[in-house]
């Protein structure tokens, strides 16, 4: 029996990471092991890739009779939309656990880590099996992807630890090559709207939410170009989607700061009373690096269903 790995549809440098990294597990223990995903994988993901020189190797078809692995996700609405819950059998994530892995008693793995990243690491680590240079490497960009280089508050300790490990493995991961890597990142091409990630209504809360992200080099020259496009995004997104409340949250991840955008009014108010910050035309400055994770969390707290 074949066992596929996927995440959601546009996968970024966690999911990729963990469908590469588990899926050799697996085939170490002897599976039948593949990965698949649907949709374009993030900018950040092409350019480790090319930095690095790995090649992904994805199957195009999910069969019938094949079982699912769910990785960075456990939201069936993000993942392509073949796939149901009757075939899955195994979850490892970091986002809110859903209720139907419990009515389909899926063995699952979900914990509030920075990175999901850190838990295959870790299974890597704990076990006998040797880990390739490729997945390794993916696993930390995995890792330092998801928690802005180890910055944001929700890095745990585990987080810090593989990231660590799995640095040592590899002499080529340099902190100049992160860097580069982090610069590469902000050249915005013709695909602003995916990264964006402004797609998905908040399904846990009683107002119609989205929140996208941006991790930048340097949000206050990029907003100084690109703040018109951005706000171009979320006025169509918001029409075609029918979301009242959205923003993007702008992360600078070399100097440590995060600004939110936010399409109208209705959406400042709501995010400065709830989280105290302060709107200048549309937009807060926020002089720490606070993730959307963290952000959504207390929305959600106060707007939950
Ligand atoms: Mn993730």
């Amino acid at each position: 029996m074949r066992k596929i790995i996927t995440s959601y549809i546009n996968p970024d440098m966690d999911g990729i990471a963990l469908m590469y990294a588990y899926c050799e597990y697996l085939r170490k223990k002897g599976e039948d092991a593949y990965y698949y995903f649907e949709g374009t994988y993030k900018k950040e993901v092409g350019i480790v890739l090319d930095t690095f020189n790995i090649s992904l190797n994805p199957i195009d078809k999910v069969l019938d009779d094949d079982k699912i692995i769910l990785v960075d996700t456990n939201y069936i609405q993000e993942i392509p939309n073949t796939i149901t819950e009757n075939k899955i059998v195994e979850v490892i994530d970091h986002h809110k656990r859903e209720q139907w892995i419990d009515e389909y008693n899926v063995k699952a793995q979900i914990e509030p880590l920075g990175s999901a990243s850190t838990i295959v690491a870790e299974r890597f680590k704990n076990s006998n099996l040797e880990i390739s240079k490729e997945s390794a490497i993916l696993l930390y960009y995995g890792i330092i992807s998801n928690t802005m280089n180890l910055k944001i508050k929700l890095t745990n300790q585990r987080d810090i630890d593989m990231a660590n490990w799995l640095k040592s493995l590899v002499p080529e991961i340099t902190d100049s090559i992160t860097n580069e890597i982090f610069v590469k990142k902000s050249e915005i091409g013709n695909n602003l709207r995916e990264e964006m990630e402004v797609e998905f209504k908040d399904q846990f809360m009683t107002i119609s939410w989205s929140m996208g992200q941006l991790e930048v080099a340097n949000v206050e020259d990029f907003l100084e170009k690109y703040e018109d496009s951005i706000r171009n995004v979320l006025e169509t997104v918001s029409k075609e989607k029918e979301v009242e409340y959205m923003s993007v949250n702008c992360m600078d991840i070399i100097n440590g700061y995060s600004i939110i955008v936010a399409l109208n009014d209705k959406t400042a108010n709501l995010i400065s009373k709830s989280i105290g910050v302060n709107f200048i035309e549309l937009k807060a400055k926020i002089n720490e690096l606070i993730s959307r994770k963290e952000i959504v969390k207390v929305i959600r707290n106060i707007y939950s269903k």
